[in-house]
């Protein structure tokens, strides 16, 4: 059976799913806000596995809440292929980011079983937990855990913006077992193919159908913490002030300046965090909490900017007579998706009479991590107007169906796939 099978994914239906989940949310709609292990991220959890399994589906729920969502192989005893994406939304969020991922694999595995065909390999459609770094301020945690990408230790050490452990914070939301527990071995999976919106113009703007993801940019995140004199506003002259927000707004612009000068055009870089104490309009600031995203496809030119950008963070603390400690939230490497994967991709777009092209994923994904543990790829639908991480973020149903659509012709393709 080649890749060339083709589906077709019932768009309404599937945009009323995705309409379904966004209800569950903190924010008035259309925004969505589902932080991770809070009860709304629960609730949504709970639809998700409500309708996978009325699908059929048999479900295994891991130690952080990974949920995994499986539709049996002709050969049990061969490694599955995945796929997969996350529920959680950071704050003012839309509706589409991740959740196409999930859903729409869902789709797909329906769409392969209704037309009678059980794969070679189980196929598995992932919902990973805590994609986003919203609430302990690392994302993918999930996900590293399952590839060995950080050490259980480290994930009992994060503590989210009230001091609660990540541990408490888990076994409160009723997920029980080792974190330890979570890590696959290499080989697990025979393949990870992950479904997302692109959260930018390109397709859009060229009009092409489908995105074929060749590779996921070097994610890297700092926490600066700025220390200067707090004081009264009317009673310390100017020549006199260690005033921390003036020397990070200083920062930011160095920050913003490193990023737009680094040669590469894909160095992105974004103080989207900032805490100021005492915080009151007749208080000096005395500290400052910055928190730094900081990504390039390229590790070698994201290594280069945040080499600037540590020069200029001494050079202004010390013109300013304030102290900046830095301590770094993740510093990771870049993806290569697997060629292999990429022709599948293509080849089941194609089958499908749309058009498609390589690019690279600017944003982060759970697949980011599970190329460490498997050959991955990624299938990108269009996003309006590039807009992601707000609420006005739209793909269309007939765009979310064809992503699905696709997916299901390039899972079958590698389901089939001989070998161990
Ligand atoms: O930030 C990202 O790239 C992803 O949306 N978490
Ligand atoms: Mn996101
Ligand atoms: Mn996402």
């Amino acid at each position: 059976m080649s890749g060339a099978r083709t589906f077709a994914i019932d768009a309404t239906r599937l945009d009323g799913w995705l309409r379904e989940l966004a209800r569950f949310s903190d924010a008035p709609a259309p925004a969505v806000e589902r932080v991770l292990y809070t009860p709304t991220d629960l609730a949504g959890r709970a639809f998700v596995r409500g309708l996978a399994e009325s699908l059929g589906l048999a479900v295994r729920v891991d130690a952080v809440g990974n949920t995994f969502f499986r539709l049996e192989g002709r050969e049990p005893a061969l490694a599955a292929v995945a796929t997969g994406s996350h529920l959680d939304a950071i704050p003012n969020a839309g509706r589409f980011d991740g959740t196409v991922g999930v859903l729409g694999g869902l789709a797909a595995l329906e769409a392969i079983r209704g037309a009678g065909i059980t794969p070679r390999r189980a196929i598995e459609v992932i919902a990973f937990t805590s994609e986003e770094p919203t609430r302990f301020g690392l994302g993918c945690v999930g996900s590293r855990l399952m590839s060995g990408a950080i050490a259980p230790e480290a994930v009992r050490a994060l503590r989210d913006a009230a001091g609660r452990p990540f541990e408490e914070v888990r076994a409160d939301a009723g997920f029980v077992g080792a974190l330890e527990e979570v890590r696959l071995p290499e080989g697990h999976y025979h393949a990870f193919v992950e479904l997302h919106v692109e959260q930018g113009p390109v397709l859009e703007r060229e009009g092409v159908a489908i995105g074929v993801v060749t590779a996921i940019a070097a994610p890297a995140s700092y926490v600066l913490e700025i220390e200067g004199e707090g004081g009264h506003a009317g009673a310390v002259l100017m020549p006199d002030r260690k005033d921390a927000l003036c020397a990070a707004a200083e920062i930011i612009l160095a920050v913003e300046d490193a990023a737009r000068t680094s040669g590469s055009d894909d160095t992105v870089a974004t103080v989207g965090v900032c805490r100021v104490f005492p915080g009151a309009i007749n208080g000096i600031a005395a500290r400052v909490h910055l928190e730094l995203d900081l990504r390039d496809t390229s590790l070698a030119a994201r290594e280069e900017a945040f080499a600037v950008m540590a020069a200029a963070i001494e050079r202004i603390a010390a013109a300013r007579r304030v102290r900046v400690s830095r301590r770094t939230i993740n510093e990771d490497p870049p993806a290569q998706a697997d060629a292999a994967i990429v022709a599948a991709v293509e080849a089941s777009a194609a089958a499908h009479g749309l058009t498609s092209r390589r690019m690279p994923s600017r944003a982060y994904h759970d697949a980011l991590f599970m190329a460490r543990i498997a050959p991955m790829g990624m299938v990108f639908v269009p996003s309006a107007r590039g807009v992601s991480h707000r609420p006005d973020e739209y793909t269309a149903p007939e765009d979310v169906a064809r992503g699905a659509a696709v997916l299901a012709g390039t899972l079958l393709k590698l389901a089939e796939d001989g070998d161990g």
